[in-house]
């Protein structure tokens, strides 16, 4: 066995790991109180690598909730899932960052950091060899960032060998106020070049556009965009929590997708993404071509333009592996996409027969067959040109700078963060040109 642990840090952290793991629960038969009554006929248990089985017919879910304040993981410890998970699994300290970056690290992060590394250390012992690690947090936040970085940085010393995938949530203007979030998400992925093989990014921009209109609501809220989100993450996973030809681990998941270490940016892309209330019957080949379609990125970035560097297209339901054949072979004659020369074999297909699952009055429709695209696209480098963008709006406005400038150091590491994401938009655009240089 091969145990995956997910970490949830921070308020979106939390708050979408609650998401998730009631929706893994239902795709795999397990109540909001951990027992599951298809036991017995179950034949797949595969999954007991993403849930502990503590009896017979009753699972805990392998995960860890850490914040510095107790709010949200008071919501979950206290809410319908209280029966799932247990006091063990929730580290939180009593104080709140309030989205700053330097406080988080130098005060709460660093004296909670020692107990969390403690729990990771609990929690892992109890299991057989753990495959890795997959965090969820915010790359705006204070507690998002900072205490990630923390226990990322931590973690890889600890654990040189394990998987390190992140699924981080990037700020938009459009529904967080705090201006300073392009700051701490600069910051956010130079810690996840540094320590994570393989980070997802979610654009908050992007899944709230997609609520907009795809599924027609006026004003989505972080529940309706959690949801969204868990249903991707799901689309995502079901290959390493189910029997699976096409990545099987985390290993296979980024061999398949980050074939160059440093580019490790990969987004997903999730269809078909329609209101609950619509009867809607979908073709194999509009799946898939929905599959790259702008309108269902978690990431804006033009599908018209770009290479890839690794693409997995994961299938659920009822799907015939003849008809993906044909899907593919007309998205192929009408060229359009293309990959990198170099990795010829960067394009995967799997497919899961099991019906997906959707939470309870789901905002979506509940389809027979749904997909999902992972991939590492070098049109990525168009969403982190915007994201620097946001961060040279900010340094040019002296109140902030000032403020950041009085902290000599972190202000270093500021600028060591901004000078890396312009090298990675760099590095994106040379493999893109055909020119890059692997060191
Ligand atoms: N998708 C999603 N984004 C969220 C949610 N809650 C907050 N965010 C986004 O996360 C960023 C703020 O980070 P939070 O996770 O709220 O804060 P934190 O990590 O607890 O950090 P502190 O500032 O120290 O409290 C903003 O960009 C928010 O828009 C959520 O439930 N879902
Ligand atoms: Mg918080």
């Amino acid at each position: 066995m091969q145990e995956i642990v997910s970490i949830y840090i921070g308020k979106a952290g939390i708050l979408l790991g609650e998401a998730v793991w009631e929706l893994y629960c239902m795709e795999h038969g397990i109540l909001i109180n951990g027992n599951m009554p298809s036991y017995e006929s179950e034949t797949d248990f595969k999954f007991t690598n993403f849930f502990q089985q503590v009896r017979p017919a009753k699972f805990v879910p392998r995960a860890l909730f850490f914040d510095l304040e107790p709010t949200y993981t008071n919501k979950l410890r206290n809410g319908k899932h209280r029966f799932l998970f247990n006091s063990e699994q929730f580290l939180t300290g009593d104080d709140d960052a309030a989205n700053n970056f330097i406080t988080d690290r130098y005060n709460s992060g660093s004296e909670i950091i020692d107990s969390m590394i403690e729990t990771v250390r609990n929690f892992t012992n109890n299991c057989e060899n753990v495959e890795g690690f997959i965090i969820y947090h915010s790359a705006g936040g204070g507690t998002g960032y900072c205490l990630t970085a923390l226990l990322m940085e931590r973690l890889r010393n600890d654990y040189p060998k394990k998987m390190f995938t992140e699924f981080s949530i990037y700020p938009t203007p459009i529904i967080s106020p705090i201006t300073t979030e392009p700051f701490n998400a600069v910051l956010s992925t130079l810690t996840s070049s540094e320590y994570s093989d393989c980070c997802f990014i979610v654009d908050n921009e992007a899944m709230y556009q997609m609520c907009c209109s795809n599924l027609l609501m006026k004003n989505p809220n972080y529940t309706n965009l959690n949801r969204l989100i868990a249903q991707t993450v799901s689309s995502a996973t079901i290959s390493l929590r189910l029997e699976s030809a096409l990545n099987s681990n985390l290993k296979e998941l980024q061999k398949n997708l980050v074939p160059l270490p440093r580019l490790n940016f990969p987004y997903a892309t999730y269809a078909p993404v329609v209101p609950g209330d619509k009867i809607y019957d979908i073709t194999v080949e509009q799946l898939t071509k929905s599959c790259f379609s702008k309108e269902n990125q978690m990431v804006k970035c033009n599908p018209e333009y770009g290479k890839y560097l690794g693409c997995c297209l994961q299938f659920r339901g009822n799907v015939e592996p003849t008809e993906i054949n044909l899907a593919i072979k007309a998205m192929r004659e009408e060229n359009s996409f293309e990959l990198v020369d170099w990795c010829p074999s960067a394009f995967k297909v799997g497919v899961n027969l099991r019906k997906p699952s959707f939470l309870p009055n789901s905002d979506l429709a509940e389809l027979e067959r749904t997909a999902c695209v992972l991939s590492n696209n070098t049109n990525i480098g168009d969403y982190l040109t915007r994201l620097n963008q946001k961060y040279n709006i900010l340094e040019s406005k002296n109140d902030f700078v000032c403020w950041f400038k009085m902290q000599n150091i972190e202000f270093a590491e500021y600028k060591e963060a901004y000078d890396f994401l312009n090298q990675l938009i760099s590095d994106y655009e040379e493999v893109d040109l055909d020119i890059y240089q692997v060191d």
